[in-house]
Formats: C-alpha cells, sequence, structure tokens
C-alpha cells in the first residue's frame, strides 16, 4: 500500500497546503490604513510585502464582515460583504489579486454556527412569529417547565437560551448576539453553498471553519451533566451541541465545492477546522479524504513547555492524522488564547488560565519562544503564525477594564477578562503608541503598552538576533530545504532525557533542549539556524538547534 503523506512530496501544488506556513490576521488589529484606530483591508493590502518578505506560504483573515463586532467579527450580519469599518468589497478583491501576485494564498473565516443577531434572517425570525418558516432557520423553541429549553450553557457565560417577547427562547451557544443557525433546514445548508461558491469565485483559495464540530445538534434537545452543579460544556462523547455525527455530513458537502474548483489555475480550495476536539483520534475524523483537508491542532497550542508532553502530543497527533492521509498542522498561538511567550513564561502548568495572577517571567518566555518556534517549523506538515507571534509580542495582562471588549468580560459579570490581552493592535514602527499602527498620532481600538518600541517590525528588522531575524532565516530554509514542510520524522535514539531530537530525511535534525542542563550537540556537518548562541559545541537549555547532517 502507498503511503500517503510520502507520496505527497511528489503530488503537483495542489497540495500546498500540507505544508503551508499560514499567518493569521485577527483585521482589526493588524494595520489602520485609514487612521480611524481600527484595522482595516487596506492595511493589510499596504502589508503584503511585509508578509511576503517574512516568508509565509498563505494568510488566514479572521472574520471581515459586516458586523455589530460584538464578538469582534465572529457575528457575522452579511456574509457577502466588507464591513465598511474594514473597507469595501472592492479593497478585498484588490487584497486577493494583490496576494497572489506576491505568491501569498488567501484563506478566510467562515462562521456557519451562528450570525449575528442583526442578520436579515433573523430580524425577520423575530417577526415572523412562532412556527413560521423563517423560525425555522434558527433554534426557536417554547418555554419548559417554566425555563429554557435545555440547561445548556453559552460559551462566555450564562445560559445558551435566550428568552424574546413572545415567550420564545432562541438558542446561542456563544454570545446572546449570536443566534445559532438550524442546520437541518435545506434553506441554511443552500445558503452556506452559496457563500462558499461566492468568495470561491473571488479568488479565495480557502477557509477556515469556525467552531467546525458544532454545526449539528441532537434535535432532541437533552439536557447536559451537571459539573461541581454547574452544566457543563465539556466536549464529551454524545455531548448535544458537540461533534454530533451530522457535521460530517456538511463537511464532505463543502469538500466537494471545494473540488470543484480543481481545473481552475488556483486549483482546488481548501479548509481547515477549527474544532477544539481532543484526543487526536475524534479530529482526525474532521479530516478524512472526503472531508476537511486540516485542522488546528490545538492538542500542540495546549501542550506545556515540557519534553514529555510535547512528545506524547506531536506522536499523538502524527500518528491518528497520518492514518487518514492528513498532515499535522502546529500551532502555538491565536486570537483566543494568551500569547505563547507569556504563557512559556509561566510555571503553572495549564498556563492557558488565570491571565493576570500568574507569576511570569517574559525573559523566560521570550527563550522558549524562539526554541518552540524552531521546533513548530522543523515538524511535518503546515504550521501556523499568530500575528505578533514573528515579534515575540506578549500577551497585555494589564489592560485597562474600561477599555476590555471581549463579550466575556460583560457575561461572565466582570470575573473574566477575556481575550482582549492577545489582540493588541501590532506594533510597527516608532517609539510610542501607536506605533505606526495607524497614520498620525490617533490612538488603537485597544492601547499599546508604552514600552512596546522595542517590540515593533521596523526595530527588529535590522538586528540580525531578533525575534523577527529568527522567524524569517528559519522560513527561509523551511522554504529551500527538502526535509522540512510535508513528510515524515523518526526520533534520534541517543537524544538525553528531556531532549525533544529527531531527523528528518534528507539530512535534517532539530534538536530541542528542555531539559535543565546544557547537552552536546550530536554529530552534524553545519548549523543551520539555532534559537540563540552556542556555546562551544553545547545546546543551552531552552534552546532550538536545526543541524544539516
Ligand atoms: O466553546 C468552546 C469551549 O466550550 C471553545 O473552545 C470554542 O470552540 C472556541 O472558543 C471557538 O472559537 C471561535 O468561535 C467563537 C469566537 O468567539 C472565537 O473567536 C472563535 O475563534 C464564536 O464564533
Amino acid at each position: 500500500m502507498s503511503d500517503p503523506v510520502a507520496d505527497s512530496r511528489t503530488r503537483p501544488a495542489d497540495d500546498w497546503w500540507r505544508s503551508a506556513v499560514v499567518y493569521q490576521v485577527y483585521p482589526r488589529s493588524f494595520a489602520d490604513a485609514d487612521g480611524d484606530g481600527t484595522g482595516d483591508v487596506n492595511g493589510i493590502r499596504a502589508r503584503l510585502p511585509y508578509l511576503a518578505d517574512l516568508g509565509v506560504d498563505a494568510i488566514w483573515i479572521s472574520p471581515w464582515y459586516p458586523s455589530p463586532l460584538l464578538d469582534g467579527g465572529y457575528d457575522v450580519a452579511d456574509y457577502r460583504d466588507i464591513n465598511p469599518e474594514f473597507g469595501t468589497l472592492a479593497d478585498a478583491d484588490a487584497l486577493i489579486a494583490e496576494a497572489h501576485a506576491l505568491g501569498l494564498r488567501i484563506l478566510i473565516d467562515l462562521v456557519p454556527n451562528h450570525c449575528s443577531w442583526e442578520h436579515p434572517w433573523f430580524q425577520a425570525a423575530l417577526k415572523a412569529g412562532r412556527g413560521s418558516a423563517e423560525r425555522d432557520l434558527f433554534w426557536f423553541r417554547d418555554t419548559k417547565d417554566g425555563g429554557p429549553p435545555t440547561n445548556w450553557p453559552a460559551a462566555f457565560g450564562g445560559g445558551a437560551w435566550q428568552q424574546i417577547e413572545d415567550g420564545q427562547w432562541y438558542l446561542h451557544l456563544f454570545d446572546i448576539s449570536q443566534p445559532d443557525w438550524n442546520w437541518d433546514n435545506p434553506k441554511v445548508i443552500e445558503e452556506f453553498d452559496a457563500i462558499l461558491r461566492f468568495w470561491f469565485d473571488r479568488g479565495v483559495d480557502g477557509f477556515r471553519i469556525d467552531v467546525a464540530d458544532s454545526m449539528a445538534k441532537d434535535p432532541t434537545l437533552p439536557d447536559v451533566p451537571l459539573h461541581n452543579g454547574e452544566p457543563t460544556r465539556e466536549k464529551y462523547v454524545g455531548n448535544p451541541f458537540y461533534d454530533q455525527p451530522g457535521v460530517h455530513t456538511i463537511h464532505q458537502r463543502w469538500r466537494a465545492i471545494a473540488d470543484e474548483y480543481a481545473d481552475t489555475p488556483q486549483g482546488a480550495r481548501v479548509f481547515v477546522a477549527e474544532a477544539w476536539l481532543s484526543p487526536a483520534e475524534r479530529l482526525a475524523q474532521y479530516v478524512r479524504p472526503d472531508e476537511l483537508q486540516s485542522a488546528f491542532n490545538f492538542d500542540a497550542l495546549r501542550a506545556t513547555w515540557d519534553a514529555k508532553d510535547l512528545r506524547e502530543v506531536i506522536d499523538h497527533t502524527t500518528e491518528n492524522l497520518w492514518a487518514v492521509g492528513a498532515p499535522a498542522t502546529w500551532v502555538l498561538s491565536n486570537h483566543d488564547t494568551i500569547r505563547h511567550r507569556t504563557r512559556y513564561g509561566r510555571d503553572k502548568r495549564d498556563a492557558l488560565e488565570g491571565a493576570g495572577v500568574v507569576p511570569t517571567d517574559l525573559q523566560l518566555g521570550l527563550r522558549r519562544a524562539r526554541a518552540a518556534a524552531l521546533l513548530e517549523l522543523a515538524l511535518p506538515g503546515g504550521a501556523y503564525i499568530y500575528q505578533g507571534d514573528e515579534l515575540g509580542l506578549p500577551e497585555v495582562e494589564d489592560l485597562p477594564e474600561d477599555v476590555l471588549d471581549d463579550p466575556t468580560w460583560e457575561r461572565s459579570g466582570h470575573t473574566v477578562r477575556g481575550r482582549d490581552g492577545c489582540r493588541v493592535p501590532i506594533p510597527w514602527s516608532g517609539t510610542e503608541p501607536p506605533f505606526g499602527f495607524g497614520p498620525g498620532t490617533g490612538q488603537p481600538w485597544l492601547p499599546q503598552p508604552a514600552d512596546w518600541s522595542g517590540l515593533t517590525a521596523e526595530s527588529q528588522a535590522g538586528d540580525p538576533d531578533s525575534h523577527l531575524s529568527l522567524y524569517k532565516a528559519a522560513l527561509r530554509i523551511r522554504r529551500d530545504h527538502p526535509a522540512l514542510g510535508d513528510g515524515r520524522l523518526v526520533w534520534d535514539a541517543d537524544a538525553p532525557a528531556g531532549v525533544l531530537s529527531f531527523t528528518r530525511e534528507p539530512g535534517f535534525r532539530c534538536v530541542v533542549n528542555i531539559s535543565d542542563a546544557p547537552v552536546t550537540l550530536p554529530p552534524h556537518q553545519e548549523v543551520l539556524l539555532a534559537s540563540d548562541q552556542l556555546a562551544d559545541g553545547v545546546l543551552p537549555v531552552d534552546t532550538t538547534v536545526w543541524l544539516a547532517v
């Protein structure tokens, strides 16, 4: 039997996504061309040369659609237009063309589980009344036992049902402003087919699918069990709103649509699933040959800076994804999580939680973030870089309460600050805010720390030892080296405890020292790149080296 991963290296460029490095743009916070304090499409266009020079293969743009931005744009009011705060459809068309001219692919975000309460179909459903065809596009139900139809909790706090004036309730698994679509209704299915085609026809190369595991619901609407007295959002097998079998029918349908584009110059279009599903056996179901091509590997994001943890995640991921012929992906941060420079600067094992209350060593975090970048980019498969990862940005944990914008802050009754700390606008240049985020001195929608002048792209560009220079060097080597990208790895038997060491053919070895003492470098021809200074044939703690062997 042929090996699907090994074969892929000889497949046509259609398989670009198997080894792509994808850069995530969060449009509100990337670059502001018109100076209103909010990032925009023309800001992204202006920075395309930066991204091409950085050396990524593709850009994924978080939602840019018309939206009241009550969940940062994941509350979509119109799936076929651009938020006027961000620009116009003509700007988006120009961006797609300019990116392609620079050799960059464009992925955009599809939010199929829910829309915004401003979406015209939801507004019509509110007016149409119980039992109407309009309400059947969503999950409207009557009161049960004097309360909501189920005990399901919403993601940002509180229950997942909101009661309206006539007494019915609608389902919102996320914010109250994000009503869930009813995917049992054929009109919803057809509408999303048309949305995919709308953007594919405009030239986008693919979609990141938001909460790709939640569209299908158990129509009997059973309650979820209580944990510590509270209804759980845990994704246990059989959860009525996560990982239901029906989601796979939807993904198969979308894959067929993407494959219709195989004969266009860009080739078949692609998907990456956002589904926080563990273990990898479950995630692998989403990337079977007739479903989505790839999925974010959040086990890698969740793993702590620990050799045993990381090795387990790498092995488990690759075993399960390779079994279905899919490449692994590697993710360290995104717009929903505490930035990894900050996480890796903490002792706490589950450093994803506890913003602002855990002692953090940002110098240690930076050192580990450098080592992690070289590990991530050496592993087989695709890799994701969240905007600002390449600058070594930390989480901003001291945003004033009055600027917090994440719905989590309000819905948790001001107990959980939420995700704004990883969404602070990018520092591009200059010595004080807005650090070139927008023209002039106007301040961005979230304030930047005054001490970020050493982190700007401009200040790092000229410094060969900067975080940005490390990323650029790594991406250049990754692009040229035949061992990197898609393929296999073999663990080296001679690695000391606490050291991750693997070889990729031809002639490449990656060694990561996560032990508590320096280790001797294994025999090699040449050091290709190291995340920090190497001393005399020795690899210091929290350092990664790429070797030619
Ligand atoms: O719901 C969860 C756990 O109970 C989360 O893991 C959830 O899958 C994740 O937060 C989904 O995030 C995505 O969809 C959200 C949006 O707020 C995030 O920014 C987006 O990445 C709703 O659209």
